[in-house]
């Protein structure tokens, strides 16, 4: 598959990598990046050795927001019935774990962006902002919803309507980000990171990931009752019955993913 907004890589087995590629625009993500992003995801779910994905971008900036250019003689209208819902829709059903490695600008969208992966590491240099209040509108991928949730309320509030972004040690503070790391180490962390998770139980992962990610919008006991029945739903893999017996043979697992 050819892009031309994004670069696709897969750096190490089972780890897929994204790169945000618009350096001129500082990542913007116009309607065909996102395209591209939404394809690539789709590649590497269909794709049985790819087990965790990191999405990056450049050293200056992960993405500075939605492209701006692209917002000229948008209404109301096509803006609901354009392409970026659709497409932050699939990013948001990806069913593997992604890390974000975040460097520079993560702004408006971008941010949006970062808090759809599962785990963040961030550069020292970071700047994680919801500036849409300065154009006239407001966070439209999530932002004014998955901020609450991750911030508070008031903390929420106040990033998004005076649009003052944290700093990579602020957003650890926060706990919107994992780790920080510096300029020069952040990419390797956040592959490090992903790694780490590519040599667990893939299966169990994303049942893990989804778990997770419906304890966000669950009243308790119905998230409990659908853990009950992931947790059950893992105990029918053949990387179950690995896991259980390596332990019994003490030696580390192979899992296959299945
Ligand atoms: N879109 C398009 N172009 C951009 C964007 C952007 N978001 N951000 C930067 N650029 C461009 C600049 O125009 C500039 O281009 P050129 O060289 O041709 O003039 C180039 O990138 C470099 O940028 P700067 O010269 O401005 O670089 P600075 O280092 O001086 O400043 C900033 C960097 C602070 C990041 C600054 O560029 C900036 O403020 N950018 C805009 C940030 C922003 O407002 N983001 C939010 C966008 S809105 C959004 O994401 C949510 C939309 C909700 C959609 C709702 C759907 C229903």
């Amino acid at each position: 598959m050819t892009y031309q907004d994004i670069v696709v890589e897969t750096p190490e087995p089972h780890v897929g990598l994204v790169r945000l590629n618009r350096p001129q625009v500082l990542n913007a993500l116009s309607v065909r990046l996102l395209d591209e992003l939404t394809r690539a995801l789709d590649a590497f779910e269909a794709d049985p050795d790819c087990r965790v994905v990191v999405l990056t971008g450049s050293d200056r900036a992960f993405a500075a927001g939605a492209d701006i250019q692209e917002f000229v003689g948008q209404s109301a209208v096509s803006m609901i019935a354009g392409h970026r819902p659709a497409a932050w829709d699939r990013i948001r059903r990806f069913p593997k774990p992604l890390v974000a490695a975040v460097s520079g600008y993560c702004l408006g969208g971008g941010w949006e962006l970062a808090m759809l992966c599962d785990l963040v590491v961030a550069s020292e240099t970071a700047r994680f902002g919801q500036p849409e209040i300065n154009l006239g509108i407001l966070p439209g991928a999530g932002g004014t919803q998955r901020l609450p949730r991750l911030v508070g309320k008031h903390r929420a509030m106040e990033l998004i309507l005076t649009g003052r972004p944290l700093t990579a040690q602020e957003a650890y503070a926060w706990g919107v980000v994992n780790r920080v790391a510096s300029a020069e180490t952040y990419l390797q962390e956040a592959l490090a990171l992903a790694r780490e998770i590519a040599q667990k139980a893939p299966v169990a992962a994303r049942l893990a990931k989804e778990a997770v990610l419906r304890s966000m919008d669950t009243p308790l006991d119905v998230g409990l009752d659908y853990e009950r029945k992931l947790s059950a739903l893992a105990f029918g893999t053949e990387d179950r019955e690995e896991g259980v017996r390596a332990f019994l043979e003490k030696r580390k697992p192979t899992f296959r993913g299945r």
